[in-house]
């Protein structure tokens, strides 16, 4: 007897997703090779035997340190290519792809680098992968406010190429309300605007990146659920949470996937969709996080109907190709 064949995975749209967190161990040793970067593991197998973390930063600290071997804009563009083509067969079908530009311009690789590489695979990609996409530019907040504002005015050149700002990596310190004046800047210069808050940050960040930063949408914001005025909040604005259940597990926000509150965000009539965050290093693409929930949470069909849907609408597309994917 032979195997069931795999249900088609649910269509989908994927708007929490770090470019530099797609790089799997087979793609950095070969650019390694290429680029003459050596690497502390000595091989694929020492490399993914390091992904056991106990926090965000001690993900950060390998995320950062493996991304050296991104050099040339061919590399961007493989890169890109690479997860494209195994997010269509995960059923996406629009991807808003977030990079971090100043982990590269730190290393020496132009900003023109990085998003001209990024920018000629997506390009690409309704033709070759039937996947539209979105590029979204954060800010390290780790990093001072001057530096997120030197990094916006160096992008300016390419801002048509970019959708929306984002705010990422370590969060406990670095409040969103650091960042105010380059999220005004970017508003005013027609751009979008999403941050990473509550994860493992306080309410209080989610509170200050809608009312300071003005975002469009929140990036995790698992722990609104702390807060009973900010649940009521983000409900009655059906302000999108973008979360990651696989990430959250990995990087111990919750203990164990069964224990993750992803049916009472919906209970709660958050608009919350689900997303991979970065898959090279959680262990999976987002159709695994979505089967991974609905095994370990019990989501009926309808349920995981609704988180697909709830990432379309919360999607920065324009309403006619939105409609399209209703
Ligand atoms: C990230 Cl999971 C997560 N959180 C914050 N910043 C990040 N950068 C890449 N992945
Ligand atoms: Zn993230």
């Amino acid at each position: 007897g032979g195997c069931a064949p795999h249900a088609p995975a649910l269509p989908t749209a994927e708007l929490h997703l770090h470019i530099e967190g797609t790089l799997e161990p087979e793609l950095a040793f070969a650019l390694a090779r290429r680029n003459g970067v050596a690497l502390p593991y000595a091989s694929e197998d020492e490399l993914r035997a390091a992904y056991s973390f106990t926090d965000l930063q001690s993900f950060l600290n390998l995320y950062y340190a493996l991304m050296d071997v991104l050099r040339t804009e061919e590399d961007f563009a493989e890169l890109a290519h690479a997860y494209l083509a195994r997010a269509r067969a995960q059923g996406v079908r629009h991807a808003e792809i977030f990079f971090d530009p100043q982990a590269h311009v730190a290393r020496g690789v132009p900003i023109g680098t990085v998003i001209d590489g990024l920018a000629r695979a997506l390009d690409q990609a309704p033709e070759a992968y039937g996947i539209t996409t979105r590029l979204i530019m954060c800010f390290l907040r780790d990093e001072s406010a001057e530096s997120a504002l030197a990094t916006f005015e160096a992008a300016r050149p390419w801002l048509g190429r970019i959708t929306a700002v984002g705010l990422d990596s370590a969060e406990v310190g670095n409040p969103p309300s650091k960042f105010r004046e380059v999220f005004e800047r970017a508003r005013a210069a027609g751009l979008k605007c999403v941050a990473h808050a509550g994860e493992e940050g306080p309410p209080g960040y989610v509170w200050e990146a809608l009312d300071i930063l003005g975002v469009d949408r929140i990036d995790h914001g698992v722990r609104c659920l702390e807060d009973e005025a900010l649940v009521a909040r983000l409900v009655a604005d059906q302000v999108p949470l973008t979360v990651c259940p696989l990430s959250n597990v990995r990087l111990r926000v919750y203990e164990d996937l069964a224990d993750h509150p992803l049916p009472a965000m919906l209970a709660a009539g958050l608009r919350v969709c689900v997303n991979s965050d970065d898959p090279a290093y959680f262990g999976g693409y987002v159709g695994d996080n979505y089967t991974a929930v609905r095994d370990a949470l019990g989501l009926d069909p309808t349920a995981l109907r609704t988180l697909a849907r709830n990432s379309f609408l919360a999607a920065f597309l324009d309403e006619e190709t939105r409609a399209g994917y209703l």
